[in-house]
């Protein structure tokens, strides 16, 4: 019988920049003539971690913030050296950091906040009645909810867990007050939201990196280097451009990530 085709196995998080990035990367590694098949949106953080940890998939994007404050949480890790070593252990490196910052933040409608004037997170506290609607993986996550709850002395009386997609419509309508964004979110300016300043740095950095596994360098070395090539090649606005088209333009991820490999870096 032939051998397997060595192929590359792709994951993402249920959520659309998890997708588009998923789908650049499926597609990068398809460019060299290496099999790549893409796993869309396998679930929430801990899924697909695992699904990499356990052999199931070989290469997702991931955020340094939630490496070090949730998926390592209870390791000490200083530096980048430190996430590096406590990663490689675990069988996993990083193959390109892309070059942009998707960070949690509080938001809530400009006029809404204005109208109070919330400006920042510790404000929030002179306003116990706000509804806020949380992603289900932040109300649960370290460095989510919990960690804002005993960084500030929050104590919202409602709070509730549901889709992201749903917050922003929930928060459009006015049926929240404050929700989690992520800060390449095309929603933030299509509804006129506002990022409140968190002003006891709770948060940390998400800088956007492709995990994989090591053991894919043997099975897939073309591939590999050209995943490395993605290193630095996404900033934020281009990142928050290709979200817009899928979040508000229902473009499908494949078309978003095929456009930006053909304008970005000539991949036909
Ligand atoms: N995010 C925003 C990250 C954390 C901050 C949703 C992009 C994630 O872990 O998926």
């Amino acid at each position: 019988a032939a051998l397997a085709t060595p192929g590359v196995r792709v994951g993402s998080k249920a959520f659309t920049e998890s997708v588009v990035l998923g789908e650049i990367v499926a597609q990068t590694a398809a460019s060299t003539g290496t099999a790549a098949v893409h796993r869309r949106a396998l679930g929430g953080t801990r899924v697909v971690w695992e699904a990499l940890t356990r052999g199931e998939i070989d290469v997702y994007p991931e955020y340094t913030g939630t490496l070090v404050r949730e998926i390592l949480a209870g390791e000490p890790i200083a530096d980048d050296a430190a996430l590096r070593r406590a990663l490689s252990a675990r069988g996993v490196g990083v193959a390109a950091v892309l070059g942009f910052d998707n960070t949690y933040a509080l938001g809530m409608r400009r006029a809404a906040a204005e109208r109070l004037g919330i400006r920042t997170i510790s404000d929030l506290l002179r306003h116990p009645g706000l509804r806020f609607g949380f992603t289900n993986e932040f109300v649960d996550r370290a460095d989510g909810w919990p960690a804002l709850r005993s960084r500030y002395g929050l104590s919202a009386s409602s709070v509730r867990g549901l889709d992201h997609d749903l917050a922003y419509r929930a928060l459009a309508e006015g049926a929240l007050d404050v929700v989690d964004l992520y800060s390449t979110d095309a929603q933030i300016a299509q509804l006129d939201l506002s990022a409140l300043d968190d002003d006891r740095r709770a948060f940390p950095r998400y800088d956007a990196v492709i995990l994989q596994r090591l053991d894919l360098d043997a099975r897939a070395p073309a591939a590999v280097a050209a995943i490395r090539r993605l290193a630095g090649t996404i900033t934020a606005r281009e990142m928050t451009a290709m979200n817009a088209r899928v979040q508000l333009e229902h473009a499908d991820p494949g078309e978003v990530a095929a456009a930006f490999l053909a304008e970005r870096l000539g991949l036909a």
